[in-house]
C-alpha cells in the first residue's frame, strides 16, 4: 500500500506525457511504475482491464484511465498555471480524433496495412495549419500563456515531427516550429522525461516528479 497515487506510465506514449505533464505542474507526487506496453503488469489490467496507459489509482483507490481525465483531476486539485481557464476551442477534441488516426497511418503505415503513408502525412497537415492560424496571433494555443491545449497537444505533434524532422522544419509554419521548440526546451517537459525502467510486481517505485 502506499499512500501516494500510482500512476502508470509509459515514458515515450503522448498520453502518458500530457498527464506527467498535469501531474508535475500541479506538483502531485505519485508512485510510477513505467509499463512495457507488451508485457502489461496485472496489477494494471486488474484495475483497467483496457489495457492503455496512463492510468492513475488515486490514494483513495479511484482508478483514472484516461489522460485527459487524469489531467483534470490533478490541475483540480492543483492548477498553479490557470491551464484549465481557457476554452481549448474543440482542438484537444480534433487532436484526439482525426490527428491522431493520420499520425499514426503515417508513423506506422505497416500496421495499417498501407503501402503509402504520404496521404496520411498531407492529412496532418491541415490540423498543423489550424494550429499554426493561432499562434500566429498569439504564443500559445489559447493566448500569451501554455494552458491545457498546448499540454494536451504538443506531445502528437512532437511524433508527428520526429517521422521526419526534415520535412517539418521546412514547413513554412514558423509559429508552429517555434511553439513546438519552446515546448521541448521547457523544464517542466524535461521533468516528466525520466527514463525509468518497467516496475515489477513487488519492486518499491521512484517518486514522481
Ligand atoms: N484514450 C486513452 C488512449 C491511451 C493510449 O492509447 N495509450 C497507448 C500508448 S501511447 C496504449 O496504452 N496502447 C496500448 C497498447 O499499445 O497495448 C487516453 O487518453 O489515455
Amino acid at each position: 500500500m502506499t499512500d501516494l497515487p500510482i500512476l502508470y506510465s509509459f515514458r515515450r506514449c503522448p498520453y502518458a506525457m500530457r498527464a506527467r505533464l498535469a501531474l508535475a505542474v500541479s506538483a502531485t507526487s505519485c508512485r510510477l511504475r513505467e509499463v512495457a506496453l507488451k508485457n502489461k503488469p496485472a496489477e494494471m489490467l486488474a484495475v483497467s482491464p483496457k489495457g492503455t496507459v496512463p492510468v492513475l489509482v488515486t490514494a483513495d483507490g479511484q482508478v483514472i484511465d484516461e489522460s485527459l481525465a487524469i489531467m483534470t483531476w490533478a490541475l483540480g486539485r492543483q492548477d498553479p498555471e490557470d491551464w484549465l481557464a481557457p476554452s481549448d476551442g474543440g482542438l484537444i477534441a480534433e487532436n484526439d480524433g482525426p490527428f491522431k488516426a493520420s499520425l499514426d497511418r503515417y508513423k506506422y503505415p505497416s500496421r495499417y496495412d498501407l503501402a503509402d503513408p504520404l496521404p496520411y502525412r498531407a492529412e496532418g497537415i491541415g490540423f498543423l495549419t489550424r494550429l499554426n492560424g493561432l499562434l500566429e496571433q498569439h504564443p500559445f494555443l489559447a493566448g500569451e500563456q501554455r494552458s491545457l491545449a498546448d499540454m494536451a497537444i504538443f506531445p502528437f505533434v512532437r511524433q508527428f515531427a520526429e517521422v521526419d524532422r526534415v520535412w517539418f522544419d521546412e514547413l513554412p509554419m514558423k509559429p508552429l516550429q517555434t511553439w513546438l521548440a519552446t515546448q521541448l526546451a521547457a523544464p517542466l517537459f524535461q521533468a516528466v522525461m525520466g527514463k525509468y525502467a518497467p516496475w515489477k510486481s513487488g519492486q518499491d517505485e521512484p517518486f514522481f516528479p
